[in-house]
């Protein structure tokens, strides 16, 4: 075993420790689109529902060999029916989550992440990638840190909105982007200004519509991506876990692969100290 395997596999055992005993945030969602006859097609939760009235929706290459990931164009979007209920002090609305997406931008216009709205197109889109390669939305602010298109990148976006994600920042600071790229390393993370309880951010949950839409927009302003993976918790990161997943295309864990993989691993140790002893 070499020691970047050696090194991913405590890594990866670490995140699912971590994923396993944290309550703020359970992967209720992951989509991989690896299956071309089947895009939206859900590993964990429901499966998306493709918008394709603009045909721009299609299976592509991802990142490296076998993986797949979908194109989704302007006019064209996902929806989720995301049953997540109500959090964060309200009884009506999802303000606490975490979003992960490992995409590839195809083009430098205004690139529409997330959609709160009931229907994918009924107005302005809500978290974008700027022409400029920001990442944010005029109500709560822009990065400083960009992204380049054409590259691959994980980033997360964590919302406690109506909280603080950031006690040691003057304000509050309700949202948090963090851009991670395929060596692992954080790009940078951002933390966005503050939102009051159900605010533009806040998804319609399980008593309401129970819906949220990735990548529209109501007029055109949703430029080409690629996406090989995309996740949804039902809780807020803190920048520490955010900062500790993987790149984009690495694992994102679990919860019910848990047991069995620290069930594998102390396997995998006991049949090494055999070895060593039987030397
Ligand atoms: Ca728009
Ligand atoms: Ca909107
Ligand atoms: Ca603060
Ligand atoms: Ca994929």
């Amino acid at each position: 075993m070499s020691g970047r395997r050696t090194r991913n596999g405590i890594m990866a055992c670490l995140m699912l420790l971590w994923l396993a005993t944290s309550a703020s945030a359970e992967l209720v969602g992951l989509w991989r689109f690896d299956d071309a006859t089947n895009l939206g097609k859900a590993t964990i939760g429901n499966d998306l529902v493709l918008n394709n009235e603009k045909g721009t929706i299609s299976s592509v290459d991802g990142i490296g060999a076998g993986d797949k990931a979908a194109a989704v164009g302007p006019g064209d979007s996902f929806s989720l029916t995301h049953d997540i209920d109500p959090n964060g002090g309200s009884n009506d609305y999802v303000n606490q989550y975490t979003i992960l997406y490992d995409l590839n931008t195809r083009t430098n216009g205004w690139r529409s992440l997330l959609q709160t709205s009931a229907g994918p197109n009924d107005n302005d889109g809500d978290y974008w990638i700027s022409p400029s390669g920001n990442l944010g939305v005029g109500l709560i602010g822009y990065s400083s840190g960009s992204v380049e298109e054409n590259t691959w990148y994980r980033i997360v976006f964590s919302a406690n909105i109506g909280g603080d994600l950031n006690p040691d920042m003057e304000g509050d600071q309700s949202f948090m982007a963090t851009v991670i790229d395929i060596n692992d390393d954080v790009v940078f993370t951002h933390f966005h200004g503050s939102q009051g309880l159900n605010g533009r951010h806040s998804f319609y949950s399980t008593p309401n519509l129970n819906i949220v839409h990735f990548f529209a927009d109501n007029d055109g302003e949703d430029g080409e991506i690629y996406v090989t993976q995309l996740a949804m918790f039902d809780g807020f990161m803190t920048q520490s876990q955010a900062e500790a997943l993987g790149g984009p295309g690495s694992v994102v864990p679990e919860p019910s692969s848990f047991v069995l993989f620290t069930s594998s691993l102390l396997l995998v140790g006991g049949l090494f100290r055999l070895r060593r002893r039987s030397r």
